[in-house]
């Protein structure tokens, strides 16, 4: 099933590494209960092994079941097979859109990360189904993130790809995400925003008010 604009509006991307010393399945549930509208599991430079991290995407992926909301997992397509996700998130280093789709069934959702035109174009031509841009602002949660790009370059992107859906990426905040959404991003993807908050709920819960 195809992913809709409105489910990108407020997208929590998270693993147990931007959890603090907090159960990811309790911010999770925390982040639900304040509104986010899609998920996407991102296990990365945590201390889980594999089968650790099997074992806690099946929770997350459960609870998202439960409360219906998209499940993606970030690059790996394997992964994303193994806990029956509703889609996956690559970026330009991870497996080509064609060669996941070889494998995926039809009705998963594929996300790309761009941070051009041509990025963005091939993606769309390819048949991704949404595309993330960013970094928008400086971000800590992606050591290896690159230079942001700012909310304009997601505006010629919008102008570039005319309707299709568009989420903004990397130091999101409250303060600053009316500028991704006036550039025309359907929404906002969010790492410490949530995840880092006193309060992972009532972060998401302001997030998701200010992106109405
Ligand atoms: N991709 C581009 S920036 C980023 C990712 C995964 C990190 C976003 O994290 P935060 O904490 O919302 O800046
Ligand atoms: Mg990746």
């Amino acid at each position: 099933m195809p992913i809709k604009a409105k489910d990108l509006r407020l997208y929590l991307v998270m693993g147990s590494q931007d959890c603090l010393d907090r159960d990811p399945v309790a911010v999770l549930q925390a982040a639900i209960s304040g509104g986010i509208t899609c998920f996407q599991f991102r296990e990365k430079h945590s201390a889980r092994n594999l089968r650790e991290t099997v074992e806690l995407g099946h929770s997350l992926r459960a609870l998202c079941r439960t409360h219906r909301i998209p499940f993606l997992v970030n690059d790996r397509v394997d992964l994303a097979l193994i806990l029956d996700a509703d889609g996956v998130h690559l970026g330009q280093d991870d497996l080509p859109v064609p060669e996941a789709k070889r494998i995926l069934p039809p009705s998963c959702v594929i996300g790309v990360s761009a941070r051009s035109i041509p990025e963005a174009r091939q993606a769309q031509q390819e048949g991704a189904d949404y595309i993330g841009i960013g970094p928008m602002f400086a971000t800590t949660s992606k050591p290896d993130a690159k230079q942001p790009i700012g909310p304009e370059a997601l505006a010629e992107i919008r102008q570039a790809l005319g309707d299709f859906p568009i989420v903004g990426i990397g130091g999101i905040t409250v303060d600053n995400m009316a500028a991704v959404r006036q550039a025309g991003a359907d929404g906002i993807a969010v790492i410490s925003a949530i995840t880092r908050a006193d309060s992972p709920e009532q972060a998401a819960q302001q997030l998701r008010q200010c992106s109405r």
